[in-house]
């Protein structure tokens, strides 16, 4: 009897022990992800899938755009995101638990073209939803500071306020925070978002946004030592580093459901700065570097209907936001890393 009891023991212990690693596991938020990213091309997209790709494996990380992908770096697949049932056979095909919808029109280009905007931003998310709803997925899609609107409080501007934005961007901001918080109380899709600052990186240019100075001023201040912006003096916006992003959107993904109150989006925020502010922070390094200003109207009025900066309490005290970049640890981090890319 005894002796049964000892051969079975070893057993029964690691049989426990391997239930109990998994539970583990799955509270830390280590449980194997298979991810597809729309608009995998574009600027959050090209270092979410690497950064992704990191943490679950290559081959857990479908990455999919519009435009063509080299397959090659990990499965890839080419989406138009206003095709519904596309999407839905991809994310079938790949047997994904998790999708990450990035693809959208950005504030300039949205501004430029507002129906296209309306179509795509809005076609594409109701279509990512769906296929959410339909096979029980997890699911990210990001805000902006622009879903704000000039009535909004500028200053630390809180999680739950007025949101009136004045642009066709903003009216699909606020719109899709709605219908990503309809899809989880109504169907009870794991919906999960945050309200972007422009972001600032080294790898991939972004393309059609108001923030997009406050990339272009770190290439132009390498190669030419001089950047003229379209952003007024005086203008803040709230800012933030990629890899500061690209964190917040893992830890999110991976926070416990029953501590977020608020999903749809959190504030999150890292940097408020106007272009003289990181005109002074590039001169640190760059003594010479000039900045001059040829103001666009157009995205000057948009910059100005946003806020200077956001409150990121609720992200902090729900899922443990934390941005570890300010301007001058960015400033210098970017500068040395174009110096080696240029
Ligand atoms: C844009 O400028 O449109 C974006 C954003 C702040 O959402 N970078």
């Amino acid at each position: 009897m005894s002796a049964n009891i000892s051969r079975q023991t070893p057993y029964l212990f690691s049989y426990r022990h391997l239930i109990e690693f998994a539970a583990a596991e799955i509270v830390r938020g280590n449980v194997m992800k298979k991810i597809l990213v729309t608009g995998a091309q574009g600027q959050i997209g090209s270092e979410l899938v690497t950064t992704l790709r990191q943490q679950y494996g290559t081959t857990n990380v479908i990455a999919s755009d519009i435009r063509a992908g080299q397959a090659e770096e990990g499965p890839f697949e080419t989406i138009d995101v206003t095709d519904g049932k596309a999407l839905y056979d991809i994310a079938k095909k790949h047997n994904v638990d998790t999708i990450m919808h990035l693809a959208a029109l950005l504030s300039a280009e949205a501004e430029a073209n507002p129906k296209l905007a309306w179509d795509l931003n809005m076609g594409g998310l109701i279509n990512a939803l769906e296929v959410a709803k339909d096979l029980n997925l997890q699911f990210f899609t990001p805000s902006s500071i622009g879903a704000f609107g000039p009535t909004t409080p500028k200053k630390r501007t809180p999680q739950e306020t007025i949101m009136r934005p004045t642009t066709m961007y903003g009216v699909n901001k606020v719109a899709g925070e709605l219908l990503c918080d309809y899809y989880y109380y109504r169907y009870g899709v794991d919906t999960r978002g945050v309200r972007y600052p422009g972001l600032i990186s080294y790898v991939t240019p972004p393309g059609g946004g108001t923030t997009d100075y406050a990339v272009e001023i770190y290439y132009e201040a390498v190669r030419k030592q001089q950047y003229t912006t379209y952003i007024a003096s005086g203008t803040y916006m709230d800012m933030m580093y990629m890899p500061d992003a690209l964190h917040a959107i893992i830890k999110l993904m991976e926070a416990d459901p029953d501590k977020l109150v608020h999903r749809n989006a959190y504030n999150i925020s890292a940097i408020s700065a106007a272009p003289e502010d990181f005109a002074k922070a590039i001169r640190k390094h760059i003594p010479d570097f000039e900045l001059a200003y040829d103001v666009d109207p157009v995205r000057q009025q948009i910059a100005e209907s946003w806020p200077d900066s956001l409150d990121s309490t609720a992200a902090a005290q729900e899922w443990g936001f934390e941005a570890e970049y300010d301007l001058d640890k960015m400033t210098a981090d970017m500068l040395e890393k174009l110096r080696v890319k240029q």
